[in-house]
């Protein structure tokens, strides 16, 4: 057998769904060819005469599939720390956004700046989350609102996986809230998007999903529902971020549509959960928000073991609710905060993250035929990846076979 490279003598994490637990193969190895993986198992199954052009000793670290970070608003302009700061002195997230902040003051400063900017203020966020392992990452429109700055942010989404060796999967958020211009009319908002701002998005091939915001003070079920049914009918796929500060029955709603993941979910129910399981649904966790907006409400966790759920975890970057550029930071909040175990938490940030992108097929695991991507780690145990906060145990990254 013919590889281009071989990475032999460590603890590989294959996250390999047919394999108990993480998919721990002790002394193993991973090959690749033509950025993809070609061999995996241990040392000692090696096919007798193989032949690899580079040799790499692991020396017995750890290593993983590519981190996957699933749920991000990386591209915006500004920040919002002087509402961080409102809210320490006892102000809250909704009265913030009541008053004309929140999102609506992210969209202001992201109308603002034009493509290239915002390519280079979300380069700085990319550089971090690639740092430590991540291989590919979702990332949202939803701070332009109109036709043209919402395509200008998908645009400038895109450009990253040609600054970077990165997978980029987007995901129109148009529906994320009401723009000004549109506060006496959400009908014809809810018209922009659908036969102006989805269809553009699609000619161009800029969305790969539609997100909404179901929450009081964004958008109602019912229009949700007629968001989604506009995208589904032209084949794009759909997420939502559900059931975060209200029990409004999102979850059900995005597993009555097959949604590829809800997201958020502290308040969904056991039929949303039941809703989530039968439709495959995946549960995206996004403890940084629950963290900075001293949520104390977790979301079920039980309830989705119990239901069979699958859960994913992100960092949710965005600098309201998440101001957060660690994905081993959230994978830490997620087991403290919201009890997953680490197999979960690593599987979250893995496989299950790979599947709420619809992108199982191809990312997630170490398994022959997906993309070599790999994150090589100065640990031996999975469990210090995210036993330490904020030390980045990261030894390489790797992208389709290739040191990155
Ligand atoms: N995801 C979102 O889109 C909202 N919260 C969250 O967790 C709002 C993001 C923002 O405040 O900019
Ligand atoms: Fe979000």
């Amino acid at each position: 057998m013919q590889f281009d490279r071989l990475w032999r003598g460590g603890r590989l994490a294959t996250m390999a769904p047919d394999r108990a637990g993480l998919g721990l193969v002790e002394d193993g190895a991973v090959a690749s060819l033509d950025g993809r993986i070609a061999w995996v198992g241990p040392v000692a199954d090696l096919p007798a005469g193989y032949e690899a052009k580079e040799l790499m000793d692991l020396q017995g670290r750890l290593v993983t599939p590519g981190l996957i970070d699933c749920h991000t608003h990386l591209v915006f302009a500004g920040d919002r720390a002087d509402e961080f700061e409102m809210r320490l002195g006892g102000e809250t997230y909704e009265t913030i956004a009541e008053a004309g902040g929140g999102i609506l003051s992210t969209v202001h400063a992201t109308r603002a700046a034009d493509q290239q900017t915002l390519t280079d203020l979300a380069l700085d966020r990319l550089d971090r989350l690639l740092g430590e392992g991540v291989t590919t990452l979702e990332i949202k429109s939803g701070y332009g609102l109109t036709l043209d700055d919402e395509l200008k942010m998908l645009r400038a989404a895109r450009s990253l996986a040609g600054l970077r060796p990165v997978e980029v999967v987007t995901s129109l958020l148009a529906a994320h809230t009401l723009p000004p211009e549109y506060r006496d009319n959400r009908v014809a908002y809810l018209d922009l998007i659908i036969d102006r701002i989805l269809p553009a998005a699609l000619d161009q091939g800029l969305a790969d999903a539609m997100d909404v915001f179901c929450e009081t003070g964004a958008f109602t079920l019912s229009e949700t529902e007629r968001l989604f049914e506009a995208a589904t009918a032209r084949g794009l796929p759909v997420r939502l971020h559900a059931d975060q500060r209200s029990a409004g029955g999102g979850a059900a709603l995005a597993a009555r549509f097959g949604a590829l993941s809800a997201d958020h979910l502290e308040r969904t129910d056991a039929t949303g959960a039941r809703a989530m399981a039968e439709a495959g649904t995946v549960a995206v966790l996004l403890p940084g928000a629950y963290y900075a907006l001293r949520d104390q409400t977790p979301p079920p966790v039980g309830l989705f073991r119990e239901a069979g759920v699958r859960m994913a975890v992100a960092t949710d970057c965005n600098p309201g609710s998440s101001p957060l550029t660690s994905l081993l930071m959230a994978l830490n909040l997620s087991v403290v905060l919201f009890g997953l175990s680490v197999e979960e938490a690593l599987a979250g940030a893995t496989r299950e993250a790979a599947r709420a992108l619809g992108r199982f097929e191809s990312l997630g695991s170490l398994e022959v035929g997906k993309a070599c991507d790999l994150a090589l780690w100065d640990a031996a145990r999975p469990v210090e990846l995210i036993y330490w906060m904020g030390r980045n145990p990261l030894y390489r990254r790797v992208f389709r076979g290739m040191d990155a």
